[in-house]
């Protein structure tokens, strides 16, 4: 299936094999872990294999399989359309050195990945796809789609900057672009019962996840933060009514750990929450340093977090017009760092701080990510007004900071254990 996907093989064999011993010293080790989690694991296992052949099962029905960079884009029209979205953001430093060969050193990080993993073909979702869709969110994104678009059909969807009306008006107008393009693989319109039934279908995954959160949330935790981000990360790539039954069945089972008062890893372990990039599959990184160093994660205030979900949409919309509106304005509610002002993430970040019941923040960002490392300050402040402990860490992918990360994280967390 790989050859036939043109890719190498060869490499890309490498590559699953670090991947499966990453995951086995990262995850597999965990101790007390939920068995609904075996149903994840799975799907990591599963990753290069099953849901590739779903893909291709997919177009060869004809169904749009279309590549994504950006939780900006709508799914809901990708699913009434019968296809499929999936998250390309790479989280892997084995993909940076294809991507450097091309793209200068000093961006981000997570852009590098993934325009690598094409580069080097050793990615079969980048193989499968009929096209992706990039937006207009960062300088480095906006910029690396058109040289993506030399290797694989690349269209961009515009993003503003700002959330006026002008703005709003613009965006409804990218939304309905970017649909008429998704039913331009199926030949035929997506009609309103269509789009409903997906809203529901991705309502309800957003309350699955959302249901883990708050579960999450209990003191003690009856789950480690590393599984609750597998999950996130899951989510972008997982077909979503199955994924929805799953997270549900986790969340049964963790409603009865609670009851019985089960503690990940002990009921004394320092409660962090982390705000900032998303984490793209498979970086682990500040998850396993905190954990490995007694702690548990609590909460990711990130796109592969509840930026993904804390947001429903309206169902109710009588015609296509008013859906589409609905839409634009769920959408329009993420609060990434690419706008400007963005005054609404630093509410957000207190609230779920408050929330979640951790006792410090850490705030993630990537190297040469210059909306989220300037936010920072504005993040840094509130926290200082409110008096949460507050830690902000500018990191890669390659594991060179990891001695220096390690002591920065242990001193945070003597700073905030009890
Ligand atoms: S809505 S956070 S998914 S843009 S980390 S590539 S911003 S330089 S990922 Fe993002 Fe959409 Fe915003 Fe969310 Fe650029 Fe920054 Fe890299 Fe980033």
């Amino acid at each position: 299936m790989w050859r036939a996907l043109d890719m190498d093989v060869e490499r890309f064999d490498k590559m699953r094999l670090t991947l499966g011993e990453i995951y086995e010293k990262t995850y597999l080790s965990q101790v007390n872990r939920p068995d609904a989690m075996a149903y994840f694991d799975n799907m990591i296992a599963e990753i290069h294999g099953g849901r590739i052949k779903e893909l291709l099962a997919a177009k060869e029905e004809g169904r749009p399989v279309i590549g994504t960079f950006c939780v900006y884009i709508p799914e809901e029209i990708v699913l009434a359309a019968g296809g499929i979205c999936v998250g390309l953001c790479g989280g892997s430093q084995g993909s940076v050195p294809d991507a450097e060969k091309i793209l200068p050193r000093n961006i981000c990080p997570m852009v590098k990945s993934a325009f690598g993993f094409k580069a080097g073909r050793i990615c079969p979702y980048f193989q499968v796809l009929d096209f992706v869709y990039g937006e207009t969110t960062c300088d480095a994104k906006k910029k690396t789609w058109e040289i993506l678009d030399d290797m694989v059909p690349t269209h961009v969807m515009e993003i503003p900057q700002m959330k006026n009306q002008s703005d709003r008006d613009m965006w409804l107008t990218e939304v309905k672009a970017f649909k008429t393009k998704v039913e331009s693989v199926t030949g035929k319109e997506v009609t309103i019962e269509e789009l409903r039934q997906a809203t529901r279908i991705m309502n309800n995954k957003r309350k699955a996840l959302q249901r883990l959160n708050r579960l999450r949330h209990a003191k003690p935790t009856p789950i480690s933060g590393k599984d609750v981000l597998l999950i996130e990360q899951i989510a972008f790539y997982d077909e979503p009514v199955r994924f929805t039954a799953e997270v549900n069945t986790l969340c049964d089972e963790l409603e009865k750990r609670i009851a019985a008062a089960v503690a990940i890893p002990n009921k004394n372990a320092a409660r962090v929450m982390v705000a900032g990039v998303p984490m793209a599959l498979p970086n682990w990184k500040l998850h396993h340093l905190v954990e490995g160093a007694g702690a548990v994660i609590v909460n990711e205030e990130s796109c592969i977090g509840t930026r993904y979900y804390k947001d429903l949409m309206d169902e109710d919309a009588e015609d296509m017009e008013s859906m589409l509106k609905n839409l634009t304005s769920r959408y329009m509610q993420i609060d990434c760092s690419c706008f400007t002002p963005n005054n609404e993430r630093i509410d957000q970040v207190l609230k779920e701080y408050q929330e979640s019941g951790a006792q410090g923040i850490i705030h993630y960002s990537l190297q040469f990510c210059h909306t989220y490392n300037i936010e920072e300050i504005r993040i840094r402040q509130a926290c200082e007004k409110e008096g949460i402990p507050y830690m902000f860490i500018e990191s890669d992918y390659s594991p060179e900071d990891v001695g220096q990360l390690q002591t920065r994280v242990e001193a945070f967390l003597e700073q905030i254990g009890d």
